[in-house]
Formats: structure tokens, sequence, C-alpha cells
């Protein structure tokens, strides 16, 4: 059933021993909304197979306890957020749960008690607007999680839309915490040495398509394809797509730039149509998104996701 923000508190409170789970590989966003929810309803949070480096970061340095790979059976209720599948939670068993998501499309919502889904740009923003509804107050480290998962899911603010710098205008005011304060806190994130060099990698094998004067750059590397694909559309490429596989698994991570959606390219129904298409699974926004397959060429793949794409183009 499908809950508006008081609706979504109202019901929660139903329920005591709450687990707040993240996606695999959780991105501040996921953390930073899980958190505050756990400090503002009560409850755990869970993390599933591991966060991504700025997330980690957050943890530490927000001295945020956390659940690695929590058993949802040791809860009363669970409380999926930023997570639109069920592949993402790997094979995790859910019992009774909730969602609380913004990607364009979210299957998790079919089996879920009830569900708060918003068309916005970080999952960030929908928490904040239930602590707005509960009038609970936002404490310091809560609006520094939320600040930084709207920050990183919208690209710095490359995706944001006017309710993006809203909601963060409204967290700033709310909890005193300088904008720079959080920006000082990502910028320490420390740049690996094994991504930089997988990176350059990337760029170094990048096979580029031209149609008009829109660029589409692919690639492989064997991780780290997010952060690759994202300094391919940087240096020059309006959309990239990096792939990589390990066993037997094909993953892609994609991103497009404005002027390439501004075309009526959306990654994250590329990603959908790709994925279905070898029976995989993908989604996620306008200008970054990702797909699973499993025992296809990797090559292949990418050369789907520039078939489909240039179909969109042409
Ligand atoms: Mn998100």
């Amino acid at each position: 059933m499908e809950v508006d923000e008081i609706g979504f508190y109202n019901r929660i409170l139903d329920y005591n021993n709450i687990l707040y789970l993240c996606h695999r590989n959780a991105d501040p966003d996921a953390v930073g909304s899980a958190y505050t929810l756990a400090q503002a309803i009560g409850g755990d949070v869970g993390i599933v197979d591991g966060c991504n480096r700025v997330a980690k970061m957050l943890i530490n340095e927000l001295d945020i306890e956390i659940v690695n790979n929590p058993d949802p059976s040791d809860y009363d209720f669970t409380v999926v957020v930023d997570t639109s599948t069920q592949v993402q939670l790997n094979d995790i068993i859910l019992g009774k749960y909730a969602v609380v998501d913004h990607h364009s499309t979210c299957s998790l919502k079919n089996n879920a008690e009830f569900y708060l889904h918003r068309n916005v740009s970080s999952t960030a923003e929908i928490v904040f607007n239930i602590l707005e509804c509960m009038q609970a107050p936002l404490l310091r480290k809560s609006g520094i999680s939320l600040i930084a998962g709207i920050i990183t899911d919208t690209g710095n603010f490359k995706y944001a839309t006017p309710q993006s710098f809203r909601v963060l205008a409204q967290i700033i005011e709310k909890c005193g915490v300088e904008y720079g304060e959080v920006i000082d806190i990502l910028a320490s994130t420390p740049q690996d040495i094994s991504m930089r060099i997988a990176t350059l990698k990337a760029a170094m094998r990048a096979n580029i398509h031209r149609i008009d004067n829109i660029i589409i750059a692919t690639s492989t590397i064997s991780s780290f394809g997010g952060s690759a694909a994202g300094v391919l559309t940087h240096i020059g490429a309006d959309v990239s797509f990096v792939g990589s596989m390990k066993d037997n698994i094909t993953r892609i991570s994609g991103r497009a730039r404005r002027s390439a959606i501004d075309l009526g390219v959306n990654m994250g129904k590329i990603m959908e149509e790709v994925s279905e298409y070898y029976n995989g699974t993908g989604g996620g926004h306008d200008g970054a998104a990702g797909l699973d397959v499993v025992g296809v060429d990797t090559q292949d793949v990418l050369d789907k996701c520039v078939d489909v794409t240039l179909n969109i183009l042409n």
C-alpha cells in the first residue's frame, strides 16, 4: 500500500525493534537516510555486503553504529531504504517490510506492507520530510548525513532539482550545520591508488561513438566502474558505459551529461531495457544507472547499451 509521509510515520509507530536496511555497496544517501530514521524513530542501521568509500568515511567520521549483514528475522520489522530491487539486497530474506525509495522504478514495493515512493533526487529528501511531519528535531549528525546523501546522489547538484536545494536549505536551517563542514568531510575521502589506476585504464581503453555532436564512450575495467564512467563524462563523453566482469556476472555502470538527458537519454530506462533483454536486473536515475547480467560477454552488453542509446538519439 502506498503511503505519504504522515502515513509512513503513523504506520511505523506500530512496530518496535526496527531494522533500517541499506542496499549493497551502500552510499551516503542510503546510510544517511537509514541513520536519520533510526535516530528519530529508534532501531538499527543494517548494511548488506559493505558500503562505498564515501559512505565508509561518513560512518567513521560520524561514528555511526551499523549492523553488518543483519538477519531481518531478528527484528519485528524492516524498513528498506534507497533500494529498488531484491537483487540489491543479495539473498537476504525479508520478513515484513516497508520501502522508502526514490528510484524511477521500484519492484520491492510490490510485496511491501507499505511504501513511500517519491520521484525526487535523493532518499535523504524524503526522510527529511518524514521528520518534518513527525515534528522531530533534526540532530547535527543526522543533518550532516542527509546533506552528504543529497550532495552525492545529485552528483554534486548536477542532477539537482529546485526541491533538492530547498530541502538542503531547510536542513541547514534546522540543524545548524554549515554546508562547508559537509564539503570538508566529503573532500577528505582518500582516493584509493588502485581506483586511480583503474580509472586511467578505463580512459585509455575507451571506444568512442559519435552521432552529430554527441559522444558515447564505452570501456572495460576490473573494478571501480561507477567512478570510471563518471570520469569519462567529465573528460568529454556525453554518455558513458563502463563494463566489468566478475564471477560470470557482467556489471555495467552508465553516466549521462545534461546534454544527452535533454535529448531524451534516461540511463535508468536504458539500463532497465538492456538488462531485461539479457534477463538481468538494472535501473537507476536519468544521469546515473547500472545493470547486472549473468553469463553474457561484457562487450556484447556494452554494444547493446550503445545501440539502445543510438536509437533514442536517432
Ligand atoms: Mn539514493
